[in-house]
C-alpha cells in the first residue's frame, strides 16, 4: 500500500484563486453582501480552524470525537470491511484516525480518499496520516466536493463506497445546497452509505459562546478572509476597520457570522471599488443546527434511508448513518 503520489489536483482546484476573486467580486456587488464560507480555508484559515476546534467554548469537535470513540465499533460494522472510504472536506484528517481505530484488523477499509479544497494542507495531512498508518492506502483529491466535475478521480473507486462527512459542515449549506449535496452523495455512494456529523439545536447561550470565544480565535478566523483577499487578490482591506459579529437566530436555527464595517470606508478589490457604510455587513457564514428528526427527513428527501443515530448524553451533537 502507498500514498499514491501528490494529490490529484483538478485544474479547477488550481484555479481556486480565480474562483475566490470571481465569487468575492460578485458577493461584494450584491446587497446584502456575502461570500461562501469555503473561502475561509487557506493555509492560515485552516490552521485557525484547527485552533477553534481546541477552544473550551467550541463543543462540536470534542463532542463528536467522543461519540466516534464511544460508538466507533457500531459505525465500523455498518460501514463494512474493504470499503472505499471517502471523506468530504477532510481538513486535517484527525477525525478519520478516531474512526479507523474502531475497525477490526481484518475488516479495515480498502482505501481512504480524503477530498479537500485546501490542496497544500491536504497534501501535508495525507503524508502524516500515511506515515502513522502505513497499512492504509491514502489517495487525496484536492477538489471542491460540491462540483461533480472535479470528482472524476473517484471513478477509480470501484469497491463499495462509504462516505464520511463529520463536523457538521452540512450546516454551512442553505437548505437547497444541503439537499443538492445529499443527492450527489447518495448517487456517488450508491450501495453503501454516508456517516455524517450534525450539530443539534440547543440553548442559544451555548451556541453564542461557541462562535464568540474569549480568546478571539473565531474573530481572527473570520477576519482572515479579508487578509486572504489582500494577499491573493491585492485587495486593501484594513482588518482593524472590520469587526467579527456572530449571533444565533432561533427562528432559522442558525448561527450567522458577519464582518461589520467599523466606519464608512471604500475598499479596492482587483481593480473595483466598494463603499461600505458604517455598520454595513459582509455575511461570511451560516451554521445551521438541526433536530434529529428534521435531519432524518432531509436525508430521506435526498434519497437516503436513515439508519442508526448516535449522540452524547447532553444531546449536543449527533452522528447519523444514512444508507444509499
Ligand atoms: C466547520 C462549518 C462546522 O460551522 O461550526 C467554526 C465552522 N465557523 N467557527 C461551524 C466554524 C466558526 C464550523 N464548520
Amino acid at each position: 500500500s502507498a500514498l499514491t503520489g501528490a494529490p490529484l489536483r483538478h485544474r479547477a482546484a488550481d484555479l481556486a484563486e480565480n474562483a475566490f476573486c470571481r465569487d468575492l467580486l460578485a458577493g461584494l456587488s450584491k446587497s446584502p453582501r456575502s461570500i461562501a464560507p469555503k473561502y475561509f480555508y487557506d493555509a492560515e484559515g485552516s490552521a485557525l480552524f484547527d485552533r477553534i476546534c481546541e477552544l473550551p467554548e467550541y463543543y462540536p469537535t470534542r463532542t463528536e470525537r467522543r461519540i466516534l470513540e464511544r460508538h466507533g465499533r457500531e459505525m465500523a460494522a455498518v460501514m463494512g470491511a474493504q470499503a472505499e472510504l471517502i471523506e468530504f472536506g477532510a481538513g486535517s484528517l484527525e477525525k478519520i484516525r478516531v474512526l479507523l481505530r474502531a475497525f477490526d484488523a481484518h475488516a479495515l477499509p480498502r482505501r481512504y480518499v480524503p477530498i479537500d479544497i485546501s490542496a497544500a494542507h491536504l497534501e501535508e495531512a495525507s503524508r502524516r496520516l500515511h506515515a502513522d498508518c502505513p497499512w492504509l492506502q491514502v489517495r487525496p483529491i484536492a477538489a471542491d466536493y460540491m462540483k461533480e466535475a472535479q470528482l472524476s478521480a473517484l471513478d477509480d473507486c470501484t469497491g463499495r463506497r462509504v462516505g464520511f462527512f463529520p463536523g457538521s459542515t452540512i450546516g454551512n449549506f442553505d437548505s437547497d445546497e444541503a439537499l443538492a449535496f445529499l443527492r450527489l452523495a447518495a448517487r456517488l455512494l450508491q450501495g453503501g452509505g454516508l456517516l455524517v456529523g450534525v450539530d443539534l439545536v440547543k440553548d442559544p447561550q451555548t451556541l453564542h459562546r461557541a462562535y464568540n470565544d474569549a480568546q478571539g480565535v473565531t474573530a481572527a478566523f473570520n477576519l482572515n478572509l479579508l487578509r486572504r483577499a489582500n494577499v491573493e487578490l491585492g485587495a486593501d482591506f484594513d482588518l482593524r476597520q472590520f469587526a467579527h459579529y456572530a449571533f444565533y437566530d432561533p427562528r432559522r436555527c442558525r448561527i450567522e457570522m458577519h464582518l461589520l464595517s467599523r466606519c464608512a470606508q471604500t475598499v479596492r478589490v482587483a481593480g473595483h471599488d466598494f463603499s461600505f457604510a458604517e455598520g454595513e455587513s459582509l455575511h461570511t457564514e451560516n451554521s445551521h443546527k438541526f433536530t434529529i428528526e428534521g435531519f432524518r427527513k432531509l436525508a430521506a428527501s435526498a434519497g437516503f434511508r436513515p439508519g442508526p443515530v448516535w449522540t452524547d448524553e447532553a444531546r449536543l451533537f449527533s452522528v447519523h448513518w444514512l444508507e444509499s
